[in-house]
């Protein structure tokens, strides 16, 4: 595991290192601010004692991750309570911030540190009531609206938590924008039951409640009901891509791009990918997503439309599954890489 430390004291720049040199240096005249050059909220005069990395996304410091000037948002909502089969989504969000702060700042595609030159603010956690799930996600909507206002041109990242956390979001930048969105759902689900066990308000039934607002597109799809089907046959703006078609060549890729509008959700469940890579989550289903065929499409999204918002949603981390809460947080990362790598243009090679 990589040492941090090791990385200051050789002067090659730990994520400690404050974030005022690395973007004047690297986006000369880019107009970016880099806020004030204090590395840690720590007693003055003590910035350089041995302190243990912030728990934020990516372990950025207050100067590298604030609001002010972050272009990337990273909203906490461990929000649980209609989970299926196994739970435990409520600590998701920790422990992708958690196994954030180990993966590398240096991203080999754009061949810079992304994180550091574009700013990524944490937010706290939301806790949502606990009136019963409708309540909650109406709590939600209202929640995420003003954040989405107050984000501005931020790209907002919501980490779940359950997929039910999904809708209201994608109901409030639907109001936001006045007009019909796309969602991008990547999945094992299609979560289109009109309701399940009782509630409309269901993580299963988070996609049939925004049909109305917007067009769905759902990849990756291999454990899904009759009833759904029947749902996604009766409404024009809903597209199902089966993991079993795309197991030769790329062509779902320009099936699922052709079905998505210019202003895309991107609601990412993880348990898209095989259980092989992410065992950790509520209902794994054999024969999912690799990790560089999943980029590869990604890429594509985000170089062809454009990606309004974005959630990572029903990791649910279990003893021994670091790798998978590994694999989540460096997904989130190459998410936010993917949407804003036109602003470090400059720094490219
Ligand atoms: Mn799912």
């Amino acid at each position: 595991m990589p040492n941090r430390r090791d990385g200051e004291a050789a002067g090659r720049g730990g994520r400690s290192r404050p974030a005022a040199e690395t973007v004047a240096e690297a986006l000369p005249g880019t107009g970016v601010d880099a806020g004030p050059t204090r590395a840690r909220n720590v007693p003055t005069g003590l910035e350089d004692l041995p302190w243990e990395l912030p728990h934020t996304f990516l372990g950025l410091d207050e100067t590298a991750g604030s609001f002010e000037r972050a272009a990337a948002v990273v909203l906490p909502v461990p929000y649980e309570s209609t989970t299926s089969w196994g739970g435990g989504t409520r600590g998701g969000p920790r422990a992708v911030l958690e196994a954030s702060r180990y993966v590398e700042l240096f991203d080999e595609e754009l061949g810079c540190e992304p994180g550091v030159l574009l700013g990524v603010h944490t937010l706290p956690a939301l806790e949502l009531t606990r009136a019963g799930a409708g309540p909650a996600m109406d709590e939600l909507r209202a929640a995420y609206a003003r954040l989405a206002e107050a984000c501005g041109e931020r790209f907002l990242v919501m980490l779940g938590g359950e997929h039910s956390i999904s809708s209201p979001a994608i109901l409030a930048q639907a109001d936001r924008r006045g007009r019909r969105l796309s969602v991008l759902q990547m999945d094992a689900h299609a979560d289109l039951r009109p309701e399940y066990e009782g509630t409309p308000a269901s993580h299963a039934s988070a996609m049939a409640r925004v049909l109305d607002r917007a067009d769905v597109v759902a990849v990756g799809l291999r454990g899904v009901s009759q009833e759904e089907v029947d749902v996604s046959r009766a409404h024009d703006g809903s597209t199902l891509v089966w993991a079993h078609e795309m197991q030769d060549g790329d062509q779902w890729m320009d099936l699922a791009l052709e079905a998505l509008g210019p202003e895309v959700y991107l609601t990412f469940d993880v348990d898209y990918f095989d259980p092989s890579l992410v065992p950790s989550t509520g209902t794994p289903e054999p024969g999912g997503g690799g990790w560089y065929d999943t980029l590869r499409f990604l890429r594509r999204v985000f170089d062809e439309r454009e990606v309004v918002a974005a959630d990572v949603v029903e990791l649910a981390p279990a003893p021994g599954g670091h790798a998978a809460d590994f694999l989540v947080a460096k997904l989130v990362y190459k998410l936010i890489t993917y949407r804003l790598r036109d602003r470090l243009q400059p720094n490219l090679p």
